[in-house]
């Protein structure tokens, strides 16, 4: 039970009023500085939600600092000492879940029907997950140590869910870090760095630094010893530029095009409901969205008539409202994107928009179906980031395969047939960080997630994602000299 339905958006606006509007920095446990650089709004109306801070990288400096003072006392205590304060931190997410909830759709534009029964849901998920591993790092990992101060990057899709991605492991194996959240979306942020100062957090264990791109730049820049990045394929390239001979560690989750298949044979109504969860969660800003839909040609003209009508009753509209299954795009300028990418690429296919009605203000764009493109066609290749789906047809299995793998990317893959041995024949010869058959979006804080080729590198969750966090522990050891 994770509280009550959250409905007040005026109760998160208080909220925000209260800690003066503005989202900013918090380090050391203490907030600051807060100023107005830029302005956060709500991409359902358009409207102010607060001011935002754009951190120097002189702010991110201090930050660091902060993290590396705190950060030998934190790796001394024991897995359990750590662990408690990890189930301080995930009872209270349940505690405030509703807050999180409301202002996570606010800032973002998800439904809160994703934000109060995904998001937040996982986010508590991570901690107690990473609670029980913190504990068991002295038994079963009695040869790691923590790396030390962790830089964290996020972007807007998911804001508290990739901050509990990155913060969660990297606090149980004893690093600190300094974490910057996307530009778009920092409010969620603040109330989780409330939560840590109510668990009772050590200061200097979870720091906050807000801002764009030159903020994240001077944190890759700055004196950390890991950075973690998630977002695109474009900057994750200028970081491990960026990072390249520095000693830093480094993973990358970065974009993708993942496909879709769905064989003759399949449970259609199943991989009908699939590929509205696959690609219109979140409005399809997911980076693991199954955006490339992979049908056989026999069935593929009833697959795409019964889709359609499908697609024309998801519902619409007001992100707060619990109805609705479709919210807004987060930014006018990822709308722009979207809306741009679809005019140009679209003249070469057949494009189908949902008959949803769209409201009269905000970001929105309908669910939309694109058929009939080239393989190597643009919308064909290229992470759209929003609502849209294509789809391309194959006659044999081999070319299914052809065809999913015929992507620069490689995080995600989903295969919809009712005989187990051609799935399982298929899945692994898929180029994907994680293949799901006859599901999608599966996640869960004990398997690791990250992708292959320009999906990047890494994995966050499992055992991968704790690794990932830790180095062999450095002991000194006395060489006896050889006899000559
Ligand atoms: O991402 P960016 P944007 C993809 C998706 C989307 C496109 C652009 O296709 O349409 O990227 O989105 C920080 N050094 N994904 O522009 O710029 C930035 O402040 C260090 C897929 O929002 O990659 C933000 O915190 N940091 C993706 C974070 O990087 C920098 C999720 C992500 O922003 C930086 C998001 C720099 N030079 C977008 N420049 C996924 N895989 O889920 C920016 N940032």
């Amino acid at each position: 039970d994770y509280g009550p339905a959250p409905e007040s958006a005026a109760e998160a606006m208080a909220w925000i009023a209260a800690r003066g509007g503005i989202a900013g920095n918090y380090v050391g446990g203490k907030w600051g500085p807060l100023r107005e650089d830029m302005v956060l709004s709500n991409p359902a109306t358009g409207e102010r939600l607060a001011g935002l801070t754009r951190s120097t990288p002189d702010e991110v400096n201090v930050a660091v600092a902060a993290a590396r003072k705190a950060q030998p006392s934190w790796a001394k205590l024991t897995g359990h000492q750590r662990a408690r304060y990890l189930y301080a931190i995930a009872r209270l997410v349940q505690k405030h879940s509703r807050l999180l909830a409301v202002i996570e759709t606010l800032d973002n534009g998800k439904p809160i029907r994703e934000s109060r029964d995904i998001d937040v849901p996982l986010v508590a998920r991570h901690f107690y997950y990473h609670a029980g591993m913190a504990q068991l790092m002295g038994s079963e990992l009695p040869d790691r140590e923590a790396l030390g101060v962790c830089g964290q990057i996020i972007p807007w899709n998911f804001p508290l869910l990739m901050l509990s991605w990155k913060i969660a492991p990297a606090i149980a194996m004893g690093n600190t870090v300094v974490l910057k959240p996307a530009e778009y979306t920092s409010l969620s942020a603040m109330v989780f760095a409330e939560i840590c100062s109510e668990a009772g957090l050590p200061p200097g264990v979870v720091n906050f630094v807000t801002g764009e791109g030159s903020t994240g730049a001077a944190l890759v820049a700055s004196e950390v010893d890991k950075i973690a990045f998630t977002g695109s394929t474009e900057v994750g390239r200028i970081i491990r530029r960026a990072t390249a001979g520095s000693g830093k560690s480094l993973t990358l989750e970065l974009g993708g095009k993942s496909p879709y298949i769905v064989f003759d044979d399949a449970d259609i109504d199943s991989a009908i409901e699939g590929l509205v969860d696959a690609i219109w969660f979140n409005q399809g800003q997911v980076c693991c969205a199954g955006s490339r839909l992979i049908v056989q040609e026999s069935i593929a003209d009833r697959f795409h008539t019964k889709l359609k009508a499908r697609m024309a009753t998801l519902r619409m509209g007001d992100p707060l409202d619990k109805s609705i299954d479709i919210g807004a795009i987060v930014d006018p300028v990822q709308l722009e994107t979207i809306t741009r990418m679809v005019a140009e690429g679209g003249k070469d296919g057949e494009v189908y928009h949902a008959p949803c009605k769209l409201p009269d203000q905000g970001s929105y764009y309908p669910p939309t179906l694109i058929t009939g493109l080239d393989p190597a066609a643009r919308l064909m290749q290229e992470e759209i980031f929003g609502p849209v789906l294509v789809s391309t047809t194959f006659r044999t299995p081999a070319e299914a395969v052809e065809l999913a793998n015929n992507t620069r990317y490689g995080l995600a893959a989903s295969v919809w047939s009712e005989n187990i041995n051609l799935a399982l024949d298929v899945a692994p010869k898929l180029a994907a960080g994680v293949v799901w058959v006859n599901g999608t979006n599966m996640f869960d804080a004990a398997a690791g997630f990250g992708g292959v080729r320009e999906s990047g590198f890494g994995r966050e969750g499992g055992w991968e994602g704790l690794l990932a966090y830790t180095r062999p522990v450095r002991k000194a050891r006395a060489l006896k000299p050889i006899a000559p």
